[in-house]
């Protein structure tokens, strides 16, 4: 077995399965060890440009408030997509401008934060810092979207995260949700919203379709060093014909997708960085795992205060105010 470089003596000890103790180092790290358990090499061969985008004119501040104030036209339709696939991709969510303004304030959060030649740049906790970001973060209509979609009054923050994945940077492995956040519901999403048009080349986020297909991979043992479970669950989706969403995001359109969704994304194959503003939000009343593990990174940092079976409700963890069309 070759010891992941990632991991501390602490982290790394006991079996390749083995994820009891919790997570000793920062969520950047956390995200640089959990790209390296992706299977398959670096993408090879020259970068694509994607296609051309404009935006049109580009929002103030005080019209993206005023955009993300207003309900989404949310169908039954759309919830019954959510509750049976485990994820729903919503069109039109933001306005190509929004989508615009909020990836160049993304870029210069990150760019003043993330070292330039990590592949997988993130940073998290940014609607504390910065106007527009908390406006789309804890927007009504977001928020709306997501308690329909969980069937609940109202839902909390439990984080936001840039994540950037720059040009060549190589794939996403299959995971789930919920083994990494320390929350003890299943109504728990996570609002994956590009801030570029998003082509196949890029990577845009991929679903495995069915709310059961977790039951397929449950026996795989998770390997907290190398590839092999990422390699694992992508040979029994493909030998069960699991169906696996990987089309295009236009410009505005949002995933949502459930806590026990298995995901993955593609390699950026494309000249352009993948900007996502990723929120993760949950319903009220929901408590903290028993005992988190070193898959949930430094959770502290989020919803600080609470402990193991507290129910999370700290400052940092606001609840949305819905809008509901
Ligand atoms: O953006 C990615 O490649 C992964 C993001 C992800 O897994 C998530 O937001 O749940």
């Amino acid at each position: 077995m070759i010891r992941n470089p990632h991991l501390s003596d602490t982290t790394a000890a006991g079996t390749a399965s083995d994820v009891a103790v919790e997570w000793d180092r920062g969520n950047d790290q956390w995200w640089d060890w959990y790209m390296s358990l992706a299977d398959g090499p670096a993408p090879d061969g020259p970068l694509v440009d994607p296609p051309a985008h404009d935006p049109g004119p580009l929002p103030s501040d005080d019209e993206i408030v005023a955009e993300l104030a207003v309900a989404y036209p949310l169908t039954d339709a759309q919830i019954d997509k959510f509750r049976t696939d485990a994820f729903v991709k919503l069109p039109g969510v933001l306005s190509p401008g929004a989508v615009q303004r909020l990836r160049m304030r993304l870029r210069t959060l990150l760019d003043e934060a993330v070292d330039p030649e990590v592949g997988f740049q993130s940073r998290e906790m940014m609607w504390l810092e910065d106007d527009l970001v908390r406006a789309a973060v804890l927007s009504p209509r977001i928020g709306g979207i997501s308690a329909a979609l969980l069937g609940t009054e109202r839902v909390r923050l439990y984080h936001d995260n840039a994540l950037s994945k720059e040009p060549g940077a190589g794939r996403t492995p299959w995971h789930f949700d919920a083994h990494h956040f320390p929350l003890d519901s299943p109504e728990v999403l996570t609002a994956w919203i590009p801030l570029q048009p998003t082509p196949r080349e890029m990577g845009p986020l991929a679903f495995a379709r069915g709310a059961d297909v977790g039951n397929l991979v449950a026996d795989l043992q998770f390997d907290k060093h190398g590839t092999s479970y990422d390699r694992g669950v992508s040979e029994v989706f493909r030998a069960q014909a699991v169906q696996v969403e990987d089309g295009p995001f236009a410009a505005g359109e949002v995933s949502f997708h459930g806590a026990n969704c298995f995901h993955t994304a593609g390699a950026n194959r494309t000249t352009k960085a993948r900007v996502v503003l990723a929120n993760t939000y949950f319903a009220d009343g929901t408590r903290v795992v028993p005992s988190p593990t070193m898959v949930s990174g430094d959770w502290r940092k989020f919803i600080p205060g609470a402990e193991p079976g507290q129910v999370v409700a700290s400052p940092r963890n606001p609840l949305l105010e819905p809008c509901v069309a």
